[in-house]
């Protein structure tokens, strides 16, 4: 347990020196803008319309209430899947050459009606980045949030990010996506972080996927 949360301080200061330093590139990442849900249930985007920051694709996705689901945090979160799959993308400004780390929380819907894990893809620019996958949550009071991160490299000075279901009514679960880019060895020296810093990142690196 101490080793965990030893490692979690550790990316929780990393992330917390990379937005520092340059400042979360994704809008609306915890779902907590408009439209709201009801309180103890859900507000549905169908696919071809937007929310603030992402535009939606497939069937549609669902928004829900924490008193629904219980959100990772704050007051809401994002279903995949509305009756059928359905995805989400953002365009996000970058710079050619430049390393991010593209972090989120994912969940298995806790009302799937199928067996098995729920599943989804994550996308860099139209290319597969991983496929996440979860049992249903054990009830909509203890939701199997999971931590996710990734070192994603840009190639162009717009990059999509999209999240995309493989699965029915009741799929996968969003909440907290943050992207940032990585600074610069001499950033983390300005900041003062010195040799634990670069520690850190070299823990990143050597647990999360590196993404060409
Ligand atoms: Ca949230």
């Amino acid at each position: 347990m101490a080793q965990r949360m030893a490692l979690t301080l550790a990316v929780g200061i990393f992330i917390g020196i990379a937005t520092s330093a340059h400042g979360e590139m994704i809008v609306n990442g915890g779902f907590e803008d408009a439209p709201l849900a009801p309180i103890g249930g859900w507000a549905e985007v169908p696919g071809g319309f937007s929310f603030p920051g992402w535009t939606v694709g497939g069937q549609g996705v669902d928004l829900h209430n924490t008193y629904h689901t219980a959100a990772h945090s704050g007051n809401q979160s994002l279903d995949l899947s509305g009756l059928e799959p359905g995805s989400i993308t953002q365009s996000v400004a970058t710079t050619p050459g430049t390393t991010y780390l593209l972090s989120f929380w994912y969940s298995g819907q806790p009302f799937h009606p199928y067996g098995g894990d729920a599943y989804a893809e994550v996308l860099w620019d139209g290319g597969l980045v991983d496929t996440i996958h979860l049992p249903a949550s054990p009830s909509p009071t203890d939701i199997n949030w999971t931590f996710a991160g990734y070192e994603l490299s840009a190639n162009t000075t717009s990059s999509l990010l999209t999240f995309n279901s493989l699965s029915p009514n009741g799929g996968i679960m969003l909440d907290d996506v943050s992207l940032n880019a990585v600074p610069e060895p001499s950033t983390l020296l300005l900041f003062g972080i010195g040799a634990f810093g670069i520690t850190s990142f070299a823990w990143w690196k050597r647990r999360f996927r590196c993404i060409p």
